[in-house]
């Protein structure tokens, strides 16, 4: 094990401020049964001073075993304490999401996704390329009995030629190859075999396979009809739930590789023009901080905004409800709109 890390002195991550060299020293000869160790956990955010977490599991099990790391991350990130129990609610009557923007004059689309993993297997961070391969043949195949609207084709990223894939990452459909950030975290090795994207014809309805999750399930499409967005996903992982088990604990909800991912492990975001507004960034992080939103560029996280349009979505995801994920989302985006509105 290597000895404890130097950050830089303007590094903000949960990791850096988290890792003292007490709990370095507790740690620092663990691992699970994976194999997965203290610095597997960490190397992404050593690597990336600039990471907003830092960290990664590889199972499980390093949720428990380094939990005097981690615990105090997930804490701070979502508000989630030690004692406090996960509740999930799926339920679209709970939601109330009437469109935000019934003239498509801010909204471009909407989107919503899921992260899953498969139970009892090791998270990407720690997986093997056999197990990998074995959870691509088996989802991709599970996808393919899906019917109705849900029916759709698996596309495997190491058969698809380069112009297709462009065209899916532009149009917002499919992830980025070579994120560094996954990269340093294991999650990219055996690239690009293993990982693929299912979607049906509308393309409304997709699933990413063995990206950071071994499951993305994701709803989408152009507007603001938020509603209809989750309804369309939660049906979609009712189905999906019939024929596969995934990784879930009544303390941590869903586990996810990536501890801001934990719990519900949704992400519902919208693509918004806000182009008076983002002139004042501290007035556009304040209201989106109100509602616990988080501010992306509108080519994923890490990326810039283009032509003052951004990505909103909810930043808690732990210890709420999917339906209070996408109600803060909600919320914000109606405020967000009509502050934009009045300028
Ligand atoms: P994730 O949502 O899984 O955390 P990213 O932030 O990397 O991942 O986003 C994945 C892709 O989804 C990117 O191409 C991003 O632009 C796209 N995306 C996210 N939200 C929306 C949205 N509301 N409308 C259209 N595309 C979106
Ligand atoms: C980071 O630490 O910045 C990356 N590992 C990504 C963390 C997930 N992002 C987020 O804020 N939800």
């Amino acid at each position: 094990m290597p000895s404890f890390p130097t950050f830089p002195q303007n590094c903000k991550s949960l990791l850096c401020k988290h890792l003292t060299p007490k709990i370095f020293e507790l740690l620092k000869d663990k691992a699970t049964a994976n194999g997965f160790t203290l610095y597997d956990a960490i190397r992404s955010g050593v690597d990336n001073p600039d990471s907003g977490i830092g960290v990664y599991a590889g199972d499980l099990e390093s949720y428990s075993l380094f939990a005097p790391l981690l615990d105090p991350i997930i804490e701070e990130y979502h508000g989630f304490g030690k004692i406090d129990s996960h509740k999930s609610d799926l339920d679209p009557n709970h939601l109330n999401a009437p469109n935000p923007d019934p003239n498509d004059e801010f909204i471009l689309s909407t989107r919503i996704r899921v992260g899953r993993n498969i139970k009892d297997m090791p998270l990407g961070p720690a997986i093997t390329k056999a197990q990998r391969d074995k959870i691509e043949a088996d989802i991709s195949s599970a996808l393919s009995s899906l019917d109705g609207w849900l029916s759709g084709s698996y596309y495997s990223l190491q058969g698809m030629s380069e112009d297709v894939k462009a065209k899916l990452i532009e149009d917002h459909f499919l992830f980025k190859a070579g994120d560094r950030f996954l990269e340093s975290a294991g999650l990219n090795r055996d690239w690009p075999t293993g990982r693929g994207i299912f979607h049906n014809d509308e393309k409304t309805f997709l699933v990413w396979i063995n990206e950071e999750d071994q499951l993305r399930i994701i709803s989408m499409q152009m507007g603001g009809d938020i509603l209809e967005v989750f309804t369309r996903l939660t049906v979609a992982i009712s189905q999906i739930e019939k024929s596969v088990s995934f990784a879930y604990s009544d303390h941590l909800g869903y586990i996810t590789s990536c501890p801001t991912n934990l719990g519900t492990a949704m992400r519902a975001s919208v693509h918004i023009k806000l182009p008076k507004l983002s002139k004042n960034m501290d007035k556009f992080q304040t209201i989106c901080d109100k509602y616990h939103l988080q501010i992306r560029g509108i080519h994923g996280e890490h990326s810039e905004s283009e032509g003052g349009v951004y990505d909103i979505s909810n930043k808690r995801r732990l210890g709420v409800t999917e339906v209070r994920c996408v109600q803060d989302m909600y919320d914000g985006v109606t405020e967000l709109i009509s502050v934009e509105k009045g300028l």
